[in-house]
């Protein structure tokens, strides 16, 4: 097959040209348009025939060497009698909510009674974490099936496939056994998507914006905002990317399907529309419960992760607290109402009964907890995540299993439960049998990697956390689940770390090259400097793959 498609580029100064990508044997992409890189593939759409375009440009996915099989094609054909029995996926992304759901407790305000309605028919994993505790990393990690500290993936600026480049992810997997593999929304990291793993991608397009930024008063604090938005629901891009969803799940499919879903809120700036914001009224929010000298027993290196002097003091010096508190959980309510349409869709869809559901959040949230806010950190709060399993064909038969799995499990996962192979790269442990038995005995903790060789090992009652410069932290969550007691130094507690830290990484790869930031033509000389001294395979990745302005959160 041979096919030249004429796609439109943007150029960084927003300059439009035409660009050809030539789209050759079977489905290789490559972009001819010199020195373009090919953002507008990432760029929210403008009309429907722009995203028409996209959609074409990104149709065809690179050849992947199927796990199992020598070609794509003897993997489809090996597998092609057992396609009728394979489940659909529903595999739903939720960016940067932590445990504030009703289904895990977090706080006692929030209000998701969509998310807690599909709890009730899954099974909740209630000591789930993530891999790393920032977007980039954690979703590279899940979607690889790859530790950061194997990958040298550990920040938003790093882009992964460098790191990697081989490597099948979790949809080109799915893609090589012949499943249907379409995605919308935030899955791999904003100026990270993978191109190579999609039949089709569609763009969320942006969110309506509120006149007279910053709304909560933080001077310069950029995407650090919340406030109450004017507008409907059906303005936000959430809403447009459940729009998208429900129409693919209406219609009939020949192959199995995986559909993946990728919701940008609750993640900054909190601007969802006002009702939200009303259903919480700012007197009656609940903050964390903190207590004033929780670092005073952090190690340093702890303290430096947690930067009280940072977002903390402005938070307090702005009277925000509250505010933002209010903000998140309105964002989140307003998420749940996004994902109960999409589970209205899919329950009247003709796919509710052969579908496994996949629900997970990628990180945790720090709310001031520890003088901490956002991800970044090793602690409870930056790294518990929802994840619900919702396997096909069981509506009702939910259960709640309080082993600690990770989210690196879900790639050997949905390939056990969808009869594929997993590939050798994975590093996880397919948790099916807890899905199936969630009382199961588990003797794995789930290890969270932030930065090179910062480490925490979770266990079901203990957090164990070690930083590069080999200072501890050790909470006892039976006694203390707020993490506010460092036992680290106790000698009674030696032989319990030293079983903990056996579960650190073996390999602690050093960190991948960092992409500069975009944002202005100053900054992106710069970038072109320091691109200079990549090695080639990262310029040949940034010529092909950059799709947009890089974002720190
Ligand atoms: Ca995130
Ligand atoms: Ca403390």
């Amino acid at each position: 097959m041979n096919t030249r498609t004429l796609v439109r580029l943007r150029r960084p100064s927003g300059v439009c040209l035409l660009g050809a990508i030539v789209v050759a044997g079977w489905a290789q992409l490559s972009v001819t348009a010199a020195g373009a890189a090919t953002k507008a593939a990432q760029r929210p759409a403008t009309s429907a025939s722009a995203n028409a375009e996209r959609s074409s440009a990104v149709r065809a996915p690179k050849p992947v060497a199927a796990v199992g099989a020598d070609t794509p094609a003897a993997a489809q054909s090996a597998h092609a009698s057992d396609e009728r029995r394979r489940p659909n996926i529903l595999f739903i992304a939720i960016d940067d909510l932590n445990d504030w759901t009703g289904f895990l407790g977090g706080h006692p305000q929030v209000k998701t009674p969509h998310l807690d309605r599909l709890a009730r028919e899954s099974i909740v994993f209630t000591r789930a974490y993530c891999s790393a505790p920032a977007c980039n990393p954690s979703r590279a990690s899940l979607l690889c099936g790859m530790r950061p500290s194997t990958s040298g993936v550990y920040h938003n600026d790093n882009p992964w496939r460098p790191q990697m480049p081989d490597t099948a992810t979790l949809f080109q997997h799915f893609t090589a056994h012949g499943y249907k593999v379409h995605g919308g929304g935030k899955l791999f990291h904003n100026s990270f998507n993978d191109r190579a793993s999609w039949e089709v991608y569609w763009s969320r397009p942006k969110d309506p914006e509120p006149s007279g930024k910053p709304l909560n008063g933080i001077a310069g604090a950029a995407q650090f905002d919340w406030g109450p938005l004017e507008a409907t629901d059906a303005e936000m891009g959430d809403a447009k990317l459940t729009d998208w969803a429900a129409e693919f799940l209406k219609q009939k499919h020949d192959r199995p399907f995986l559909l993946a879903v990728g919701y940008i809120r609750p993640h900054l700036p909190w601007y969802v529309p006002r009702k939200y914001f009303d259903d919480f009224p700012l007197d009656g929010v609940q903050l964390p419960q903190v207590t004033a000298d929780d670092l005073d027993d952090v190690p340093p290196a702890g303290v430096r992760i947690a930067k009280p002097d940072g977002d903390h003091a402005k938070v307090l010096a702005t009277n925000n607290w509250h505010r933002a508190v209010q903000g998140y959980l309105a964002s989140i309510e307003f998420v749940d109402a996004q994902v109960g349409r999409l589970l209205d869709a899919f329950r009247a869809s003709p796919h509710a009964s052969d579908t496994i559901v996949v629900v997970w959040g990628d990180h945790g949230w720090h709310l001031g907890e520890k003088q901490h806010w956002r991800k970044f950190a090793l602690w409870e709060e930056a790294t518990r995540v929802p994840l619900l399993i919702r396997p096909a064909g069981q509506a009702g038969r939910g259960g709640r299993c309080e082993r600690t799995v990770s989210l690196l499990d879900l790639y050997p996962t949905l390939c056990e439960m969808s009869g594929l192979p997993v590939p050798k790269h994975c590093e996880g442990d397919s948790i099916k049998r807890l899905v199936e038995q969630p009382e199961a005995a588990w003797d794995r903790p789930a290890v969270t990697t932030h930065g090179y060789k910062n480490h925490a090992v979770r266990s079901e009652r203990w957090r164990y956390i070690r930083y590069a410069d080999g200072s501890e932290e050790l909470y006892d969550h039976q006694n203390d689940p707020l993490e506010w007691t460092n036992l680290a130094s106790r000698d009674e507690l030696k032989a319990v770390k030293d079983e903990l830290a056996r579960q650190l990484p073996k390999i602690d790869r050093e960190e991948g090259p960092r992409a500069g930031a975009r944002a202005g033509p100053r900054r992106r000389a710069a970038q072109a400097a320091a691109a200079a001294a990549w090695p080639p395979n990262v310029r040949d990745y940034f010529a092909r793959e950059w799709y947009g302005e890089f974002d720190r959160d």
